[in-house]
């Protein structure tokens, strides 16, 4: 993955914690009684969310940054590419295909898991794999909630991903950076960890589309190019998938791909990583952070060779 120049923002545009919650009780005062935290101008109604676990009291990455710096490849190269360009998109009606060893295969409507699912706001950090990080409060439910209602069968080891394949909305600039459809893929039981979730919103609101638009994976302890954006399919699968940042250069982007701050991409170290919202240095930490939650599915196994 090509690394591409930083535009760091300043200190003034961090959000303050503190000044976050309380625009957004605000904002939740003004939908309650619709019983929606309703944004129409930002997009999709979406239900009420609570509280859930696992969230990070750091400094949150301001709205204003996180949306105009993104990895979306399908509409550029640049970080400022997606901001510009992913509104072609069309992300309503928007359904998944569930597939594969399920025991209940076919379309879900975005409607029908919101309506099925209880939204939670977590607020994780993202660390990417060009050494470039950001703590974004994310709204979504756990992607074992969508399995479980899916029916999972027992010969399934494996969850692949797949990218909304619309190729006539790429533009020019974007059609021969990678193969098209994005995919990913991930372990059974790293897919159905509590961490591990489908994100359909942000900071309050539904999903910009140059953030991957109206349903994302977000994966916390793994480099950013795992948490696959504007998922249109979900298989599950007795063998590992391909994914497509691994299959063209694995010694560069493996399948686990799990944040590890000594083994390097061969190109640069991974033992810091720069916060973009005030473009200081920090170490970057095994399983960026959560190793307590999820060391134990690596348990034996040989993290450098599995990178
Ligand atoms: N479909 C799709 N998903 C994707 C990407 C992409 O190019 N296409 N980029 C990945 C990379 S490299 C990163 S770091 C994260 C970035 O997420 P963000 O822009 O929401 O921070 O999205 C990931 N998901
Ligand atoms: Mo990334």
């Amino acid at each position: 993955m090509p690394r591409f120049s930083y535009a760091i923002p300043k200190a003034s545009e961090i959000t303050p914690k503190s000044a976050f919650l309380s625009r957004r009780s605000l904002l939740a005062g003004m939908g309650a009684g619709l019983g929606l935290t309703a944004f129409p101008a930002l997009g999709r109604a979406l239900p009420e969310f609570t509280q859930g676990p696992f969230s990070t009291d750091e400094a949150l990455t301001s709205r204003e940054v996180a949306t105009g710096y993104c990895n979306f490849f399908e509409f550029g190269p640049a970080k400022d590419d997606p901001a510009k360009h992913a509104h072609a998109l069309v992300t309503d009606p928007w359904s998944v295909t569930l597939d594969g060893l399920v025991d209940r295969p076919g379309p879900i409507a975005l409607e029908d898991m919101l309506a099925r699912f209880p939204l939670e706001e977590r607020i994780y950090r993202l660390r990417c794999v060009e050494a470039w990080s950001m703590v974004i409060p994310w709204l979504g439910f756990p992607l074992a909630d969508l399995l479980a209602h899916a029916g999972v069968q027992s010969g399934a080891r494996y969850v692949r991903f797949e990218s909304f394949d619309d190729l006539g909305i790429i533009p020019p600039a974007a059609k021969g950076l990678l193969e098209w459809p994005y995919t990913e893929g991930l372990r059974l039981d790293e897919a159905l960890h509590p961490l591990t979730i489908l994100a359909v919103g942000m900071y309050g609101a539904s999903m910009p589309n140059q953030y991957g638009a109206p349903i994302r994976l977000v994966v916390p302890w793994k480099y950013g190019f795992k948490s696959i954006k504007s998922i249109r399919r979900i298989s599950l699968l007795a063998e590992q998938p391909l994914p497509t940042w691994h299959a063209k250069s694995p010694r560069e982007y493996g399948f686990y791909a799990n944040v590890n701050p000594t083994v390097r991409h061969p190109r640069w170290h991974q033992a810091t990583e720069r916060r973009l919202h005030d473009g200081g240095r920090i170490r970057t930490e095994m399983f960026n952070g959560y190793s307590e939650q999820v060391a134990a599915l690596y348990a034996g196994m040989d993290l450098e060779t599995f990178y």
